[in-house]
């Protein structure tokens, strides 16, 4: 059943004045924008970013701007359904492209917002997450959960540039987001836990009674996960979709409480059609090259590149030859939400 609604204009000039003047207004001119028929209405606009295009940008911001002079030295991805600006890629994913410098240090802070880094260039960086010395090597996500103090540092010889994931828009939403600044951490002297206790699938540490990490492990190194990948693409069949969930170990939860990842693989020739989503998603091409369809709009992508896709989209990805994608996406929130939904 579907009514037409009474419009604010139909309603006489002295009723809508003294509407104003009580702080009040109707609800039904707004009720479709806030309630749409069968499904959300998205505001964002899918987009492709081209690496290539930005990180001349960054490295040009790396000779206007010390690293002391931005706190974070990022070009923050907006999403063109908000223009420009926007804090944001997608109604709940803010993602930007940050630089840092051989020997620069990016201060310690610690925030309300989540955060997840994907490294996309260059060697000899580290990232120190409440002391754990986080090695960036292309390809690792390496998660900053909300709360936790970070700062990151540069030993190498060339620049190094990662694409960083936040929940931040969900916490700007809830006036829940906020920093707190401290000094620079002095790193455990030992390799972070994806090389200590949680080296082999299936296996972590005894607690014996004790209480488990709330993040056990806050680095995904990509060389477990390509090989891990491409172990499952050798008994998947054509067609078949080859893709990771990044999980806490402990609990097979999601890594973080809001934002999920997904590594997957594409096959030559093969193209992956998965189901529309109410979650909003962002991809990031770790490797390869090829062409996704996002609501009927084709965007060419290859290693370095990210594009998104509104909640609800209808996609295809299509590799050249064999390409990585990393999924980021907000299923996580919505699950705990309770109105997740997948539909053909
Ligand atoms: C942040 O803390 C980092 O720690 C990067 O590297 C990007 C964007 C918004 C808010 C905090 C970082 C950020 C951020």
């Amino acid at each position: 059943m579907s009514t037409q609604l009474g419009t604010l204009e139909e309603l006489p000039t002295d009723y809508r004045e003294a509407m104003d003047g009580a702080r009040v207004s109707p609800l039904w001119p707004m009720m479709r924008n806030v309630l749409p028929h069968g499904q959300p209405n998205p505001v964002t606009k899918p987009a492709v970013w081209s690496f290539d295009k930005i990180r001349p940008l960054l490295l040009r911001a790396g000779e206007l701007t010390p690293v002391e002079r931005a706190e974070r030295r990022v070009l923050v991805l907006n999403d063109p359904g908000r223009g420009k600006g926007a804090m944001q890629v997608t109604s709940s994913i803010y993602v930007g492209l940050q630089l840092l410098l051989p020997g620069e240090k990016a201060p310690a802070h610690k925030h309300t917002p989540s955060a997840a880094r994907i490294v996309v260039e260059g060697e000899g960086a580290f990232t120190i997450v409440d002391g754990e010395k986080c090695a960036m090597e292309r390809g690792d996500l390496i998660l900053t959960p909300g709360g936790m103090w970070h700062d990151h540092g540069h030993g190498g010889t060339g620049p190094v540039i990662w694409l960083d994931a936040l929940d931040l828009p969900l916490f700007v939403f809830l006036e829940g987001s906020y920093a707190e600044e401290g000094e620079l951490q002095a790193p455990r002297n030992r390799p972070d836990a994806s090389q200590v206790e949680y080296k082999q699938a299936g296996l972590v540490p005894s607690r014996n009674g004790g209480e488990r990490p709330r993040y056990p492990l806050l680095r995904f190194p990509w060389k477990h996960t390509e090989t891990a990948l491409r172990s499952l693409a050798e008994h998947a069949g054509h067609g078949e979709p080859v893709e990771l969930d990044y999980v806490n170990p402990e609990t097979g939860d999601s890594c973080l409480p809001t934002l999920g990842f997904a590594a997957m693989m594409l096959r030559r020739g093969e193209t992956a059609r998965p189901p529309r989503r109410s979650s909003s998603g962002v991809f990031h091409a770790v490797e390869g090259a090829g062409r996704s369809t996002v609501n009927g709009e084709s965007f060419s992508w290859k290693r370095g590149d990210t594009f998104s896709a509104p909640v609800f989209a209808k996609i295809e990805h299509t590799a050249d030859g064999e390409a990585f994608l990393i999924r980021i996406h907000d299923a996580p929130l919505q699950q705990k939400l309770g109105f997740y939904e997948e539909r053909a």
